[in-house]
């Protein structure tokens, strides 16, 4: 690498701007008061509770510093990912020495006044977190939780095709399950039509007590790891301020220069080969620049640099002096003016305007956000002629309606599906009809709907669907990821982490409002016929609704046309979390495409057709929530009123799953008048839902009638075995429905009690025949509703 990439005047100015990251950083971490050093510091100067990382904090600085350089040389359009997002003070502080931190927050100013407020709101009450969290400019990734950058980075230079994200992977959470697979993302890239993604694999070490495996290998070993994931790494390595400086721009540049070549070649050519894209490996000191050895122990360079190398000098008198002489070998005054402002030399580094990555517009996405072109979903319909009229799976349905999305927004290119894998066994097939699975790595015979551009994202990890699908939403794009149901709960943390932006970012009024995240979960708990227990968990819902009910939302649609309703509302609505429970199997549809529309903008209602208390108030209610406890409840509807007729029934559907809470729970909330109407408040409800029963109380336990709510779901008994058997496991069948109605409605008597012991044997009867056929009874298997129209 060129020793001389820099010349002596720019090196020194490259040095004082990140002396000045640096003194920032510090400062952000220490300082209450004083921030230019201009009188001796004092106990008063300093925080009483000292928070942040600054162990990675001087090498992202430096990485900052040099990435301005390279933005400014080649004019790129370029953003910064911190996977060590712990590092937050570099971005803060890089940000602030850019502008964009004083444009967005004006009380923040670029003068003596503002940094000492940009000090003191550092990881203080009222102030902000010690992360690249969302209320700092530029940032789509706050990096808490370990393990997502790589991912999101990719995701969001899909379709970005101008964009460079610059990505810096921690060493330690280069561990991690999610980014160890990250790596792999560059078969699913087109140097064509996407961006490019330059990680910088930031080897400091350590991780907070432990050396990282990456620094305990051979070097030889780490290279070779690295090119058998098909990047060409590049190493910058040493602690000597003015090589390292020298060696991190020439190697910079030889990496942005790797990438336009390899991107004018795929373009020019139409060559979509696929490419070693560079890769930068920065082996330098943790916490560099920071304390050498204090109370006799050795910091820089070690594990104890990882938080704060100095303690409160209230408790540790002798670390006063040690933080001044720190502060002050940054040398401040040579660094900011007399009003505190960065001097101007070092101020016209930084690039301009939007090239500035705090205020590159695809760090803030909603504000590049485009409607989808949308077909009318009233097209796709099912026809449904009668309530029970036989359906081919709705995902099935929903597949052309995707289809046609994905095709009408071809042009636009902003619509992408996600999975695991499963995009066509969660039967939307019809995507392909339009496009391809986006690989870029080899094909051979045989092989199908592999193309090295696709909007269909399949790679098997689902950690990489949703980073990949997050950082498009994040840069201002539209998307689903469709999952089986039981592995969704491999994301849980990172679905945790996107819906907390998401409340964050909901209430600061410069970013701008993103696409919402779109879960399709079929393949679910009550149709795993061939895969059993391990593919049997609907748990997900549970996790999702512990999150601020501002961003997520919940849905069951009972039958097709509900479906493509709910996704047609999921695809236009911006910066939820949408969870939508779909089955694929053939199943009866309940809804003409009209009362769909009707009953999916209520989200749940009572269904009058298969009710017969219109005349005089209802005996019972027949609640149901998702597919299967929807049929199997209307099943059990007509065995009560085919066996007792004076039985007056009201059967409820939830289609949103929120409307249960009450409206100072969730915004969709039914009030406590309209839910008494439904769920009346003194009648016995035989509640039949998709998953965990545990939630539908957790959900209602305000409500007048909760006493009354008798509910049936999934309780963890799962195998191999007949759809109908699954209910019956579980007690969610249509006979064990009924007996529960007839246990709540001693008014049934002697009808009841001849009814249930019918039904036990009905159930012993299943039992032998399923065990010598391996199938469920033809009468259950034809059951048909017979009852009113819709
Ligand atoms: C998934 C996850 N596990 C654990 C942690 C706790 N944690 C915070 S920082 C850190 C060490 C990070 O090491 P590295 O990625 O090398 O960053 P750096 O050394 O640059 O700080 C750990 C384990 C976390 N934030 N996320």
């Amino acid at each position: 690498m060129n020793a001389n990439t820099l010349t002596p005047e720019l090196l020194h100015k490259m040095d004082a701007y990140w002396r000045a990251a640096n003194y920032l950083s510090v400062g952000q971490i220490y300082l209450y008061d004083n921030p230019l050093l201009r009188r001796p510091l004092t106990l008063a100067d300093v925080k009483h509770m000292l928070l942040g990382h600054w162990g990675t904090t001087p090498g992202q600085n430096f990485i900052y510093v040099h990435l301005n350089r390279v933005i400014k040389k080649y004019d790129l359009d370029m953003i910064y990912v911190s996977g060590p997002g712990h590092g937050g003070p570099a971005v803060v502080g890089n940000t602030y020495l850019e502008g964009t931190y004083s444009e967005i927050y004006p009380n923040i100013s670029r003068d003596e006044a503002g940094l000492q407020k940009l000090f003191k709101q550092f990881s203080f009450p009222g102030g902000i977190p010690s992360h690249a969290s969302p209320e700092c400019p530029g940032s789509i990734h706050e990096g808490g939780e370990l393990g997502y950058s790589l991912s999101h980075s990719f995701g969001a230079v899909f379709d970005n095709p101008d964009l460079i994200v610059a990505c810096v992977v921690g060493d330690g959470e280069a561990e991690t399950g999610p980014l160890a697979t990250a790596w792999q993302s560059t078969k699913f890239l087109d140097p064509i039509t996407d961006g490019a993604v330059l990680p910088i694999l930031h080897l400091n070490g350590y991780k907070i007590s432990n050396p990282t495996v990456s620094a305990r290998i051979e070097r030889e070993e780490l290279e070779q790891f690295i090119r058998g994931c098909g990047w060409t790494p590049y190493f910058v390595e040493g602690h000597e301020p003015e090589a390292m400086h020298q060696l991190m721009a020439g190697t910079l540049e030889k990496a942005i220069e790797d990438i336009h070549k390899i991107q004018s070649k795929a373009r020019h050519n139409n060559d979509t080969t696929r490419p070693r894209w560079p890769m930068i490996i920065l082996a330098s000191p943790k916490g560099w620049t920071g304390p050498k050895v204090v109370d006799g122990l050795q910091i820089e360079g070690t594990f104890r640099a990882h938080q704060v190398p100095l303690s409160d000098p209230a408790t540790h008198p002798g670390h006063l002096k040690l933080l001044e002489d720190w502060l002050r070998s940054y040398r401040p005054e040579e660094l900011f003016d007399a009003r505190g402002r960065l001097k101007s030399e070092l101020a016209e580094l930084a690039p301009e305007g939007e090239r500035r990555m705090g205020a590159n517009p695809h760090a803030n996405g909603g504000m590049l956000l485009r409607d989808l072109r949308m077909p009318d979903f009233r097209e796709y319909a099912a026809d449904v002629p009668a309530p029970g009229t036989p359906g081919i799976g709705d995902t099935h349905v929903l597949g052309p309606f995707l289809r046609d999305v994905m095709k009408l927004n071809n042009e636009q290119r902003n619509f992408r599906v996600f999975g695991p894998d499963e995009t066509l066994s969660n039967g939307l097939e019809a995507l392909f009809e339009v496009t391809q699975r986006q690989w870029n790595a080899a094909t051979v015979a045989n092989d199908e709907w592999l193309a090295p551009s696709g909007r269909v994202m399949e790679m098997l990890s689902e950690h990489q669907c949703e980073g990949w699908l997050e950082g498009y939403l994040l840069t201002g794009r539209h998307g689903v990821f469709n999952c089986y149901e039981a592995f969704i709960h491999i994301i849980d943390s990172m679905f945790n982490q996107h819906a907390k932006w998401l409340k964050v970012t909901a209430h600061l009024p410069w970013r701008r409002k993103i696409a919402s995240l779109n879960y399709l979960l079929t393949s679910h708990v009550w149709r795993q016929d061939h895969n059993g227990f391990t593919h049997q968990d609907p748990g997900f819902i549970d996790h999702v609704v512990n999150k601020k009910a501002e961003v997520v939302r919940v849905y069951f649609p009972p039958d097709a046309n509900c479906l493509l309703s709910v996704t047609d509302h999921c695809l236009r609505s911006r910066h939820y979390v949408n969870v939508v429970v779909a089955g694929k199997h053939p199943a009866p549809q309940w809804l003409t495409m009209d009362a769909a529309v009707k009953h999916c903008s209520e989200g749940i209602g009572i269904w009058q057709w298969a009710s017969n208390d219109q005349a005089v108030a209802p005996d019972v209610v027949m609640a149901c929530c998702g597919d299967v406890p929807t049929l199997e409840t209307l099943a059990a509807v007509s065995i009560l009123r085919e066996h007792l007729p004076e039985l007056k029934i009201r059967v409820v559907n939830v289609v949103d799953l929120m409307k249960l809470q009450t409206p100072s729970e969730h915004p969709h909330g039914l009030s406590d008048a309209d839910f008494d109407e439904l769920f009346t408040r003194d009648k016995p409800v035989i509640f039949a839902y998709h998953a965990y029963p545990w939630l539908i109380h957790r959900l209602t336990y305000r409500r007048t009638n909760h006493h009354n709510i008798h509910v049936r779901g999934y309780k963890e008994e799962g195998t191999i075995t007949t759809p109908f058997d699954m209910t019956v496991l579980n007690d969610l069948d249509r006979f064990h429905l009924v007996m529960d109605a007839i246990d709540r409605l001693p008014q049934t008597g002697d009808q009841g009690i001849y009814l249930k012991q019918q039904l036990k044997d009905k159930l012993i009867a299943h039992k032998q025949y399923i065990d010598k056929h391996g199938q469920d009874l033809p009468e259950i298997r034809n059951w048909r509703w017979k009852g009113e129209s819709a």
